[in-house]
């Protein structure tokens, strides 16, 4: 065999470069398997790799969101603050790269154009947009649940002559806005986090609002040395109270629910929660998710909470959530958000009742006004969960395409593995706990060591194929929606449950039975011998 036709036949194709993809190629190159991985990108990084735009940071505490499966590496490194921002993170991504020599192994600029299951022989062909043809036994996805950005299909997109960006799409070198009329729709996480940066730069700035958000403080500050030595000499201890957790981070809830706490103990938990900021207010009460009333009364307060932030009363208004309770879609830390519309050159315009109608040469029209501007950027989200293998032209046995049958229902085994495609494995896959509902890098290593896990144990059992079977398929989803249909969650409509796609099949995307619990599950999958999946 020649020299490249013996690296195109390979035991695993891992696609991505982010958190999951790096440590998945460790782990089997230290299993000793021939692995060949690919990334769209020119580097390491995924998410953080994509997501530039001014004031991206991450939403879970810096100390909780790394890698914890190597000692040295989590004693040494040194976050600089409470919620790390993008570069760091990505400086982050890319020393792992480094130390653990994992860049070798990945072929950067290459997008996977098309792969299929060849029954015959067993093995996955898989073919990149480059042109090359990959044969290899297991087909590892770790392309992420928010990767394939949503460009809404406004008329006239392409007669705007001015500066065009979408937020997960930024440009390497950075945007100007000194002295522009810029344009911002979208008020989910990444316009929250990017809108203060750009009104300090930009003459005008119009935030174009369809659906106003409960965003909540960060309280973002430097670490001190202290801070972060105490996290790395206790990591071994924090890491394990993460991993029993509910949702991958640790906390405590108090046990009674919001609606059965006086007046007087609501307001003292409520603000505790609040002055310890970021996620920990979504841990405020236990059945903050699941019971409308208190769900009313937490929301009730969060409102008042964004009210005393916002001088003209109008304005403050505009900004309340009215159709969903708090929690029910994702939550955005902000620095400064609110403020800003107490800034003379900040507007914000409510398209919910006037939609966008149209780009035009010189800006944008609503069914309510023309606004002039130099810069549009697009804050408007990811086909989540399903997106990044949707786009992927995925072909299982019987050619059956993971395309089709995801447009139809989205169904998965324990959002790992998909009946009809043996040996495809979908890391944060769709029916998964994933970003909604678990720090990343907590999820992610138990699904890539699961994984892993599954590969050796095959091996171990001389055998070289797994796919579930259809009724432990079957069996996993309704569990997963028999709890997810428990919650709060699904009366909104956002990202979480697929609503922001038309005629994307609903269906909570992220698992929320608890992290603890899904690890116990797939632990307990492993212990048995794999019941509900078929080895050959
Ligand atoms: O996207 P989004 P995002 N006309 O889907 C609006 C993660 N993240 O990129 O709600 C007008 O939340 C849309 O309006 P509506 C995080 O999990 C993490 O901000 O559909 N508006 C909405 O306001 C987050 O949840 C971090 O009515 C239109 C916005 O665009 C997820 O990524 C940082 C429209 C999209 O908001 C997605 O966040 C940033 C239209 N035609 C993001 N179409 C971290 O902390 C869409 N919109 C790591």
């Amino acid at each position: 065999m020649s020299a490249s036709a013996e690296r195109n036949q390979v035991d695993a194709v891992v696609v991505g470069a982010g958190f999951a993809g790096l440590y998945q190629v460790h782990r089997l190159l230290k299993a000793g398997y021939r692995v060949r991985a690919f990334e769209k990108g020119s580097d390491v990084g995924g998410t953080w790799y994509w997501n530039r735009y001014p004031g991206a940071r991450c939403d879970i505490e810096s100390i909780c969101y790394s890698y914890s499966f190597d000692e040295a590496l989590q004693r040494e490194w040194r976050w600089p603050q409470r919620y790390a921002e993008q570069p760091d993170i990505l400086r982050y991504l890319q020393h792992v790269a480094e130390r653990f020599n994992l860049r070798p192994h990945f072929a950067f600029n290459t997008a996977i154009e098309a792969a299929h299951y060849d029954e015959a022989s067993q093995r996955w062909q898989v073919r990149t947009a480059t042109g090359e043809e990959i044969s290899s036994r297991f087909f590892i996805m770790a392309t992420g649940c928010l990767s394939k950005p949503l460009e809404p299909n406004f008329k006239g997109l392409d007669l705007f002559t001015g500066e065009r960006y979408q937020t997960s799409r930024w440009p390497h070198a950075g945007v100007d806005f000194t002295g522009k009329r810029v344009g911002m729709i979208g008020t989910g996480s990444s316009s929250i986090q990017s809108t203060p940066i750009i009104a300090q730069q930009a003459a005008q700035l119009f935030v174009f609002q369809r659906t106003p958000q409960f965003a909540i403080p960060a309280w973002n500050r430097e670490l001190t040395d202290e801070e972060m030595r105490t996290a790395q000499e206790s990591y071994a201890e924090l890491r394990r109270l993460m991993r029993q957790s509910e949702v991958g981070i640790d906390y405590e809830s108090p046990t009674i629910g919001a609606k059965e706490a006086d007046a007087a103990s609501l307001q003292k938990q409520l603000e505790f929660a609040w002055d310890r900021g970021g996620y920990l207010m979504l841990a405020a009460y236990p059945d903050l998710l699941t019971d409308l009333e208190s769900n009313k009364l937490v929301s009730d307060w969060v409102k008042e909470k964004i009210r005393a932030r916002i001088k003209d009363p109008a304005v403050a208004e505009k900004l309340i959530p009215r159709s969903y309770g708090f929690g029910t879609y994702r939550v955005p830390l902000e620095t400064g958000y609110y403020d800003v519309y107490n800034q003379p050159n900040v507007e914000l315009v409510d398209v919910s009742q006037a939609p966008i109608e149209a780009f035009t040469e010189n800006g944008l029209k609503t069914a309510a006004g023309e606004y002039a501007l130099d810069v549009i950027i697009l804050a408007t989200g990811f086909d989540a969960g399903t997106g990044s293998l949707t786009q992927m032209n995925i072909h299982g046995r019987d050619g059956r395409s993971l395309t089709e049958e995801w447009r139809k229902d989205i169904r998965s085994t324990l959002g790992l593995q998909v009946n009809g495609f043996p040996n495809l494995f979908t890391i944060a896959g769709p029916l998964a706990p994933s970003t909604a509902f678990c720090n990343m890098t907590t999820c992610l290593q138990q699904q890539v060591d699961w994984v892993t896990d599954t590969i050796l144990y095959l091996r171990e059992h001389h055998q070289t194929v797994i796919e579930p079977t259809v009724a432990r398929q079957d069996a996993w989803v309704k569990h997963h929606d028999e709890i997810a249909n428990a919650t709060l969650l699904v009366r909104t409509k956002s990202w979480y449950t697929g609503a922001n796609i038309k005629g994307k099949p609903i269906r909570l995307l992220s698992y929320i039975g608890g992290a603890a619990n899904y690890r116990q599950i797939c632990e307990e999958v492993k212990a048995s011998g794999y019941p509900g999946f078929a080895l050959a």
